[in-house]
């Protein structure tokens, strides 16, 4: 395979519910859709899911155009790969900018799988034919609020609920959802953002006597050790997501006991390459996995549905409808979940078509690269 041309476009949605975690709020996305065209004019695409501001991780939208523009799409323009596995070692001397990296990444398995006739999940080694859909629901600005959000999605069949919280924001709506749903599988994100001043530390194991299927990100995402000493003085199952970028992360939160489970992001470990290897790993050491999400547009989304189909994926995924998140999304059809339940596409490459009228219409910027 070769790829003789790549563009770039930085596409504009709004979001249907705004979104608000410990650090920010959300109201619509700028996300980066890249195309990777081989000599044949066939196209991959793949989306580059990075918020705008730097909160979540270093990256922003300017620095994954900046990063893809100038160093990933030039290194693999013209070069000549067998499997899409093959095309990371392309961009090895770029440090980090994973989001970046995992945009292109995406582009050339789709490109790949579509070449090759095969569905994106089954290039992947993936075995499941539908994947199980949770929700992840940000802070609402009061526990009626959220009640009212937790309602209208267990109506919408999704069996699983991640509550975002953050100091001051953590037992009370836990409390009050857990009242109304006791048997419900419920989980809280901090996004980083607690200490272990004696005061947040008591908040956390608090949420202990709530049978959380785990408690997402307490702390600082460096702060892997911090993680093992709240591990080991609590019984819900710590989960990181932001602290895992590399397998060399993963294997040293394995050996510090930072996590018992993992969310593993496309978005986050630069691309589906990494994120299979990450999920190989964590399937050798016995710790579940899950696939977090970043609001993807459906290109993003339909690589974590393919992702989602690997055999250790046995959490529910962030990979809920198109229509939770935006009114038309940028894949015919959208991505759909009848109760929580997402089929895993089985037609070749990305499983959907690709709105171009949609894409053109919502594009604020696009650049071009060829050999
Ligand atoms: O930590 O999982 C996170 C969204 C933005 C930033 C961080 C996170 C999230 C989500 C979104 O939880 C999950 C989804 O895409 O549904
Ligand atoms: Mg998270």
């Amino acid at each position: 395979m070769r790829v003789t041309a790549a563009r770039l476009h930085r596409v504009r949605l709004p979001l249907v519910h705004a979104f608000r975690t410990s650090s920010h709020s959300k109201a619509g996305l700028d996300h980066i859709l890249v195309e990777l065209e081989d000599a044949s004019g066939t196209v991959g695409w793949g989306e580059i899911a990075s918020p705008s501001d730097p909160y979540y991780a270093p990256e922003t939208v300017e620095s994954c155009w900046h990063i893809a523009e100038h160093y990933l799409l030039p290194a693999v323009l013209g070069q000549e790969w067998d499997a899409a596995e093959q095309v990371p070692q392309y961009w090895a001397k770029v440090r980090g900018n994973q989001f970046a990296k995992a945009g292109v990444d995406v582009a050339a398995w789709v490109l790949w799988s579509t070449v090759h006739g095969v569905p994106l999940a089954k290039a992947l080694g993936g075995t499941r034919t539908e994947v199980t859909a949770g929700v992840s629901l940000g802070i609402e600005p009061t526990v009626d609020e959220l009640l009212a959000e937790v309602r209208r999605q267990v109506e919408a069949g999704y069996p699983r609920v991640k509550l975002k919280i953050a100091p001051g924001w953590d037992v009370e709506p836990v409390r009050a959802v857990r009242a109304e749903y006791p048997d419900l599988d419920l989980h809280v994100d901090a996004n980083g953002s607690y200490s272990e001043s004696a005061e947040q530390l008591a908040a956390l194991r608090a949420l202990d006597e709530f049978g959380l299927t785990m408690i997402e990100q307490p702390f600082a995402p460096r702060d892997l050790l911090a993680h093992a000493r709240l591990q080991r003085t609590v019984e819900t199952p710590v989960c990181l997501d932001e602290s895992v970028e590399t397998l060399a992360d993963l294997e040293t939160a394995l050996s510090l006991e930072a996590l018992r489970v993992l969310n593993i992001k496309v978005s986050r470990m630069g691309g589906l390459t990494v994120a299979r290897a990450a999920h190989d790993l964590a399937q050798q050491a016995g710790i579940p996995v899950w696939c977090g999400g970043m609001h993807e547009f459906g290109i993003g989304r339909a690589a974590n549905v393919a992702l989602s189909s690997l055999p250790g994926f046995t959490l529910p995924s962030d990979v809920s409808a198109s229509e939770k998140y935006y009114a038309r999304d940028v894949v015919t059809p959208p991505v759909v979940a009848r109760q929580g339940v997402v089929r895993v596409p089985e037609s070749a490459g990305l499983g959907h078509g690709v709105d171009t009228d949609l894409i053109a219409a919502n594009t604020i910027a696009t650049t071009t690269i060829a050999t």
